[in-house]
């Protein structure tokens, strides 16, 4: 793999950005390498993280390769991210991101797209499209916002503003903010407590729940009660609530910040 690297660590596909001489911007074929890599992911492990090798998450799309489309070209490459993106999203297992240094524009759309951000203290956030005379493509209209809500985001582009971690984790943007270098080892640990949850139960949490909050209350409430029931009714909960019962399965622990 050419930007990609591919790692798997005890049931968990720990994958890294790795064009680090242009911040791993993505150009087309870094998108066509991703979609790849999660195909590889889905088939071997049961969670999977992003990381990016270098100084950098992610400088978003590769500017040099964009100057150079047509406009049709450019509404096909937008919907090709939101394809890619969205096979993350909505896949067959959960994603963490490991974030540091630049996450922006599409970079910033990238990791929106997965499930759980665990950002390290140099970790910063910017939405740079205004400045560049585009827009977001990737996503970022939909995942971006409904993290951080319409406001945050229209004054991010507006203004080109970045902000850092603890901010981010203010506006939900990211979930974990931990000491420099660690987010890595962080959201491994993390991706390898979601790998040992029911696949079943995995797969009803990244599919289900986004899909209800586009739902009215009582659609959700009613779609609900069948992906509970669903779950409930499979041989792994059965197994699983039978350890409990037997007290063979581990209890709810305390909090440790
Ligand atoms: C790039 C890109 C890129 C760096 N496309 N080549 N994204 C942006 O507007 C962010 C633009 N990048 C930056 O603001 C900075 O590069 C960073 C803050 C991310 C990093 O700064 P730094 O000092 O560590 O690196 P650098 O010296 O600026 O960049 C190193 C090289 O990477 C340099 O190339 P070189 O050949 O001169 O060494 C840069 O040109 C190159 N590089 N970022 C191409 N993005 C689906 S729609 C999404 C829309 C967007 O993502 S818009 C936001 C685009």
């Amino acid at each position: 793999m050419a930007f990609l690297t591919f790692d798997l660590q005890e049931g968990v596909a720990v994958i890294g950005l790795n064009r680090p001489e242009k911040r791993n911007a993505m150009s087309d074929a870094f998108i066509e390498e991703l979609n790849a890599v999660i195909t590889e992911a889905e088939a071997k492990a049961r969670a999977a993280v992003i990381f990016g090798h270098g100084p950098h998450f992610s400088a978003g799309l590769d500017l040099a390769e964009h100057v150079k489309k047509s406009p049709m070209e450019g509404v096909h490459g937008s919907r090709r991210w939101h394809e890619v993106f969205g096979r993350i999203q909505f896949g067959r297992i959960p994603w963490f991101g490991a974030l540091h240094g630049a996450v922006v524009g599409g970079g910033l759309e990238l990791a929106a797209s997965l499930h759980v951000r665990v950002a390290d203290a140099t970790a910063f956030f910017a939405l740079p499209e205004g400045q560049r005379g585009i827009f977001v493509g990737g996503g970022g209209s939909v995942r971006v916002a409904r993290l951080m809500g319409l406001a945050r985001m229209t004054d991010l582009m507006l203004t080109g503003r970045s902000i850092d971690a603890k901010r981010a984790e203010e506006w939900n943007v990211v979930q974990y903010v931990v000491p420099e270098g660690t987010a890595l080892a962080k959201a491994t640990e993390l991706a390898g407590k979601a790998a040992s949850n029911a696949v079943i139960s995995n797969y009803a949490i990244i599919n289900a729940l986004p899909r209800i909050q586009d739902m009215g209350s009582a659609d959700g409430l009613f779609v609900e009660s069948f992906i509970a029931s669903f779950t409930a009714t499979s041989p792994e909960a059965e197994e699983r609530l039978n350890a409990f019962l037997e007290k063979r399965a581990s209890k709810v622990a305390r909090p440790v910040e």
